[in-house]
């Protein structure tokens, strides 16, 4: 395990380049969201000279590493989820300390991140092609799918190890080595992945991390010509500006983008199951989830009793310091964000949405970005509460006459990550499955809620028609090669 040096109390990381911790003057620290006097660490301000060395590692890498035999990748991703396992109550705590999600949530989150490594040391011996019957009944024709070379991944601060890992690991399960620039405001977790991977034998230059500006690190990686392939987990405008990129230099992208989850709730809907999981939906991670609901969609006649038993149920979350065990919902990310959260809710309360509870900077938990649970009705669906993603821990009740009109609200937005309805009624349920314009279909389950096993992604502005884990990550993390085969003449 590496030793990292202590400043205040907290580690310095260098940037992760050819299996060495290559530090910069110049460092920023992450800071605790519930306490924002405690520097969880100090990182390396990396910029495009650290991106080129790093491409230049993980380039050399590529030589041997796409050749390694596929049981000898498989073994380092088991060791490396032994790893995580061991290491989970402390890794789940550093997520928690720099993230703010609660402590449970964090050492499950380091959990799934085992899973997702096992998963992708299991696939690597999967069939990686197939075999075509020719024109010629001598030749051979078969298709192989073969790594791309360095990828670059690009990921967000709201799952600090599993979107690392869902990312890394297919990469280099497939042959491929990484370059990997992780969120500025909560980059630990990658650290860690990135020291379990060494530990577990990885060659040096397989994975390399930089940390610092997505202006520096992010468009260097972007804009380098010898990164075949960028994915991408984040923000829309961002996301944007890569595609673009991308597209003028023939690289290959895959953006997973925002989302603007309703929960449909039917009259015949199991109300406690629907309360619950909507509520899941929408304040676990303290609502910062791509995948979070944001839009409860129900049916008027059902309206006023749905929101009384949402209040209950959301007046009884235990929101305080995420390391406590008691405690349910912990802070934003940042100030930032809690200010930008802050104003919607002040501008909300001026439209015709009636305000019902939370959106409160609690006192007693001013050392932090603490929001509390946010419940808003009879929200208009072309509002800005009803269209646009805040990230938060608010949820907005969109009251509608029938199934047709569920459906229009439903599909409103420009996004289309996941959606869920709350139904007993096969006939909806079945509808809503087939017109709901999603990636992430829930019959009777929270919008949020990931398995690796799966193909992840949205319609619309959610995706770019990509999809991550399970199978895609096939799909991605290669390209085929289709070979004809013949026996020489004599
Ligand atoms: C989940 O719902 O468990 O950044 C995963 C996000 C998504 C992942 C959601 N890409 O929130």
């Amino acid at each position: 395990m590496a030793q990292h040096e202590l400043r205040d109390g907290a580690p310095v990381y260098g940037n992760y380049i050819n299996g060495e911790w290559v530090h910069t003057d110049a460092t920023f620290e992450v800071r605790n969201p519930a306490n924002r006097e405690e520097i969880v660490a100090h990182m390396a301000v990396g910029g495009p000279a650290d991106v080129t060395t790093a491409v230049d590692a993980a380039a050399e890498a590529f030589k041997t590493w796409s050749r390694t035999g596929a049981l000898e990748r498989a073994n380092i991703l088991y060791k490396a989820a032994d790893l995580l396992v061991q290491r989970s109550a402390e890794i789940g705590r550093v997520l928690t300390r720099e993230e703010g999600k609660t402590i449970k949530e964090g050492v499950g989150e380091a959990l799934r991140a085992a899973n997702i490594m096992r998963y992708y040391a299991g696939e690597t011996l999967q069939p990686n092609g197939d075999h075509y019957p020719s024109a010629n009944p001598k030749t051979m024709l078969y298709s192989v799918r073969e790594p791309l070379g360095v990828v670059g991944l690009i990921t967000p601060w709201n799952f600090p190890i599993a979107i690392p890992v869902w990312k890394t690991a297919p990469a280099i399960a497939f042959g491929n080595t990484v370059v990997f620039k992780p969120a500025s405001a909560a980059p630990v977790c990658a650290m860690l992945m990135a020291e379990i991977l060494e530990d577990a034998g990885l060659p040096k230059g397989v994975v390399n991390v930089v940390t610092g500006p997505a202006g520096g690190v992010g468009n260097a990686l972007v804009d380098d010509p010898r990164v075949a392939a960028i994915s991408f987990t984040g923000s829309g405008v961002v996301g944007n500006r890569i595609r673009i990129k991308a597209a003028n230099r023939g690289a290959k992208v895959q953006l997973e983008l925002g989302g603007k989850n309703p929960a449909i709730v039917l009259a015949d809907a199991d109300m406690t199951q629907a309360v619950q999981q909507v509520v899941a939906g929408a304040m676990n991670s303290t609502g910062q989830k791509c995948t979070a609901t944001s839009r409860a969609i129900v049916d008027r006649r059902i309206a006023a009793e749905f929101t009384d038993l949402l209040q209950q149920r959301l007046s009884t979350l235990v929101v305080g310091d995420p390391l406590d065990e008691a405690t349910q919902m912990g802070p934003l990310i940042d100030d930032a964000s809690a200010d930008r959260l802050m104003k919607e809710i002040a501008a909300a309360k001026e439209t015709d949405a009636q305000h019902v509870m939370g959106g409160d900077r609690p006192d007693e938990l001013a050392q932090g970005a603490f929001v509390t649970p946010t419940l808003f009705t009879n929200v208009s669906s072309d509002s800005r509460m009803g269209q646009e993603e805040y990230f938060g821990p608010l949820l907005g009740v969109i009251p509608v006459d029938d199934m047709d009109e569920a459906m229009d609200v439903a599909n409103s937005v420009k996004y289309g990550l996941s959606a869920s309805i709350f139904t007993r009624d096969l006939g909806k349920a079945m509808r809503f499955a087939r017109e709901i314009q999603a990636g992430m279909v829930h019959i009777n389950s929270e919008t949020a809620g990931a398995e690796y096993q799966l193909p992840f992604g949205g319609y619309k502005g959610s995706s770019s028609y990509s999809r991550e884990q399970g199978k895609a990550a096939v799909e991605f993390y290669t390209q085929t090669k289709t070979v004809f085969m013949d026996e020489p003449l004599a």
